[in-house]
């Protein structure tokens, strides 16, 4: 498979309703045009040599992935068709300057509902101040919206919950728990 295959429909991004996004954008901002020299897609296969690993590895530990893992991996989002991983890519750096993942998880419950999770929200120390993360936000949930999904969620440190409220989040009653398997991880 060419190295520019995307994870899914590049088409998806550009066809979103951005007069329905509520956050503030100045100047204004949007999937088609995020910005000077900058473009917004899907991930790609070739993005394991531009910097993927780098931006995520400000959020959280990433990296040492084998070219083979990352395709194997690739290849399982891909075949099930559940998730967006999104990308800027800076392109005249030629690397990934921010990322940000919508996972849609199907259930039984609500007639057969879907649920959407936004992941890893990760942009690169020298693009802060190009309101990536606001773009990331914006797309990923009326993403996850246009795909049908009845919410959608995610955690986030207390400081940032700010931030999230500017994309119609608000804290759940609910608390988020975790069982830490690994302490290595
Ligand atoms: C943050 C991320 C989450 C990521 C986790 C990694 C957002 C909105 N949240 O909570 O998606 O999986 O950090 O932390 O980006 P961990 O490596 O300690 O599990």
């Amino acid at each position: 498979m060419p190295d520019d295959t995307p994870l899914f429909d590049p088409q998806l991004l550009l066809e979103l309703d951005w007069s329905k996004n509520t956050a503030a954008f100045s100047p204004l901002i949007s999937p088609r045009e995020p910005g000077d020299g900058l473009v917004l897609r899907p991930l790609c296969r070739a993005d394991l040599q531009h910097g993927f690993f780098k931006v995520l590895s400000q959020l959280t530990e990433a990296g040492g992935v084998s070219p083979e893992r990352f395709a194997s991996t690739f290849e399982h989002m891909q075949r099930t068709g559940d998730y967006y991983v999104v990308v800027v890519e800076d392109l005249n750096l030629g690397r990934v300057v921010a990322t940000a993942t919508l996972i849609v998880e199907h259930k039984f419950i609500r007639g057969c509902a879907s649920r959407g999770r936004i992941e890893e929200v990760v942009v690169s120390d020298e693009c802060r101040g190009r309101q990536l993360g606001k773009l990331l936000l914006s797309a990923l949930t009326l993403l996850s919206r246009r795909l049908g999904c009845y919410k959608t969620t995610l955690e986030c440190k207390p400081q940032n919950v700010p931030f999230y409220e500017k994309f119609g989040y608000s804290a759940s009653e609910e608390t988020y728990m975790q069982n830490r398997f690994s302490p290595q991880l």
